[in-house]
């Protein structure tokens, strides 16, 4: 059996891939692709047609999407489960993994993190306006998951789940701003949450290092 995870070393989406699997206890493979560089090789995009990482490949069997990457990797391998059982709990976690997706990453990481942290490591040119969109976006995306946390460890519940390791690295990615980190400080639940989530092994072992 071969695990082979595509990804990029900073990309977000490939860290809650990442955090799965250390999660599940699974090894892989690790294969860097760069998806914002000019060169994108073909077979990477036979891979996934749409040029965003990460994809993962297990055997003969290969898949793109992040949500659906966590979800099969929860099915598919031994190691705790990570989606609860409860109807109603899962519907919860899959909300997170919507929510996520739809409304956080966006303004979170691509315009607050990218543009006020990642580009000025590298010394990139960045844009403030997309961090003051970002920062103005925030507080509303922030009180909405402060509603939803649950009053357990963590977000479904009192074990992990694949919202937790669909939110964290997002979250992580935006208290690296010092504008973000205070923001987050100013919701108790997701504070709480934070502190425990940011904690796991798994997490700490899959996050990126930044250039310095
Ligand atoms: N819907 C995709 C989103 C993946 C995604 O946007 N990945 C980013 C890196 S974190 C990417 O590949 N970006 C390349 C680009 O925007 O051109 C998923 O869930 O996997």
């Amino acid at each position: 059996m071969t695990v082979e995870l595509y990804g990029y070393q900073y990309s977000v989406y490939s860290w809650i891939a990442r955090f799965a699997l250390e999660e599940k206890g699974a090894d892989y493979r690790w294969i860097e692709i760069n998806p914002f560089a000019p060169d994108v090789p073909e077979s990477y995009l036979a891979l996934h047609p749409f040029k965003r990482v990460p994809t993962l490949v297990h055997d003969d069997f290969q898949i793109y999407e992040t949500g659906a990457i966590t979800r099969y990797l929860d099915e598919a391998f031994p190691g705790p489960r990570l989606q609860p059982t409860d109807p109603r709990h899962r519907a919860r976690c899959s909300q997170f993994v919507s929510i996520v997706d739809s409304y956080v990453y966006w303004p979170f990481v691509r315009q607050v993190f990218s543009h006020r942290v990642f580009r000025p490591l590298l010394g990139r040119p960045s844009d403030s306006t997309e961090v003051q969109s970002g920062l103005e976006t925030a507080p509303a995306v922030l009180a909405a998951l402060e509603r939803l946390v649950a009053d357990t460890e963590y977000l479904c519940g009192a074990d992990l789940s694949l919202a937790d390791i669909h939110l964290a690295p997002v979250i992580g990615y935006f208290a690296m701003a010092e504008e973000g980190d205070a923001l987050l400080k100013s919701h108790r639940k997701l504070s709480d949450w934070w502190a425990t989530v940011s904690a796991r092994p798994a997490y700490r072992a899959t996050r990126p290092q930044l250039p310095a």
